[in-house]
C-alpha cells in the first residue's frame, strides 16, 4: 500500500490538513516513511517550482495529487460562481495547479473549488458553468498529460456531486477523457449507501483516496472498519495512493504517524 499525507502549502482556514512549514511536514512524512505527499495549494503561481522539486527528491517523496479547495475554502472563488470573471480567474489558477502537477505526474483534485449552487439564483446555469468549465480544463489537462479528479464530497461541504454515481455520471455526460474520481473515506461514510456498491462503481474512474476516520480524525479514532475497505479498494484492483486527510490531533507529528502505523497495518 502506497501512503501520502495532505500538507498545504500555504497558510489554510482548512482544519483536515497538515498546516505550518511544508518544507518541515514534508521531511518529517519522509522520515516516518511515506511514499508520497499531497500538497494543498492556493496560490500555485507563487509556487518556486525548481525549489519544490529540489525539496522533494531531497526528502525522495513523489507529488501525488495537487488540491484545489483552498481556492474556494479561503478565497471564496468556485467554478460556479455567478460572476464571470471569477469563474475565468479559477479556471486560470486550476490550469496552474494542471502545468504543476505535469512537473511530477501529480494529478489534481476538483472537490471544494466546485462551490455550492445553492448561491446561486439558477442553480441550472450554474451547473451548466460547472460542465463547460470542466470540459475545458478535462482539455488543458489532456494537453498538459495530467488526471483530474472528481471528488463527491458531503452535503454539508457542497450540494452537488455528493456520490460516486454522480461524478461518475457528469464524467460520462460531458465525454471527459483525462478526468476521473477521489473517493475519500470521510465523505462516503456521510454519503454513500453502500460501501462495496459504491467503490465498484468507481472502479473504472478511481485514481486517488483520501483516508479519515468517521469523525475526520485518524483512522482507528472513529467507526469505519479500514480493513474492510482496503480489502475492496483491493478487489477492485486499485494500486494508487491512500493519503491521510485528518485532523491534527492531538498534534499534527503525532497524527501523521499514527496514520502510518495503522495504514500499514492494513
Ligand atoms: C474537503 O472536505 C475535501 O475532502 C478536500 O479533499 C476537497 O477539496
Ligand atoms: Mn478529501
Amino acid at each position: 500500500m502506497k501512503l501520502s499525507f495532505v500538507v498545504s502549502m500555504q497558510h489554510t482556514t482548512f482544519s483536515a490538513v497538515g498546516n505550518g512549514d511544508w518544507k518541515e511536514i514534508s521531511a518529517y512524512i519522509s522520515e516516518i516513511g511515506f511514499d508520497g505527499i499531497e500538497l494543498a495549494i492556493k496560490e500555485p503561481e507563487k509556487v518556486n517550482k525548481a525549489e519544490l522539486k529540489e525539496h522533494l527528491s531531497q526528502y525522495n517523496l513523489k507529488l501525488v495529487a495537487i488540491g484545489t479547495g483552498q481556492i474556494y475554502h479561503d478565497l471564496g472563488l468556485s467554478l460556479i460562481d455567478a460572476n464571470e470573471e471569477v469563474r475565468i480567474k479559477t479556471v486560470d489558477l486550476i490550469k496552474r495547479h494542471i502545468e504543476l502537477a505535469a512537473n511530477h505526474g501529480a494529478k489534481v483534485i476538483i472537490g471544494l473549488i466546485r462551490g455550492r449552487l445553492g448561491n446561486q439564483s439558477n442553480k441550472q446555469l450554474a451547473y451548466e458553468f460547472f460542465k463547460k468549465n470542466m470540459i475545458s480544463l478535462d482539455e488543458y489537462a489532456q494537453t498538459e498529460g495530467v488526471d483530474l479528479m472528481i471528488e463527491p464530497l458531503n452535503r454539508y461541504e457542497t450540494d452537488y456531486l455528493n456520490l460516486t454515481e454522480e461524478a461518475v455520471g457528469v464524467i460520462n455526460s460531458c465525454g471527459l477523457k483525462n478526468t476521473g474520481i477521489l473517493l475519500d473515506t470521510f465523505h462516503m461514510n456521510i454519503e454513500e449507501p453502500h460501501w462495496d456498491k459504491s467503490i465498484q462503481m468507481a472502479k473504472a474512474y478511481l485514481k486517488h483516496i483520501h483516508i479519515a476516520d468517521s469523525n475526520r480524525y485518524c483512522p482507528g479514532y472513529g467507526h469505519i472498519n479500514f480493513s474492510t475497505i482496503v480489502k475492496l479498494f483491493n478487489a477492485i484492483g486499485y494500486e494508487g495512493f491512500y493519503s491521510g486527510e485528518i485532523h491534527p490531533v492531538p498534534d499534527l507529528k503525532t497524527a501523521i504517524r499514527q496514520y502510518y502505523v495503522y495504514m500499514r497495518k492494513r
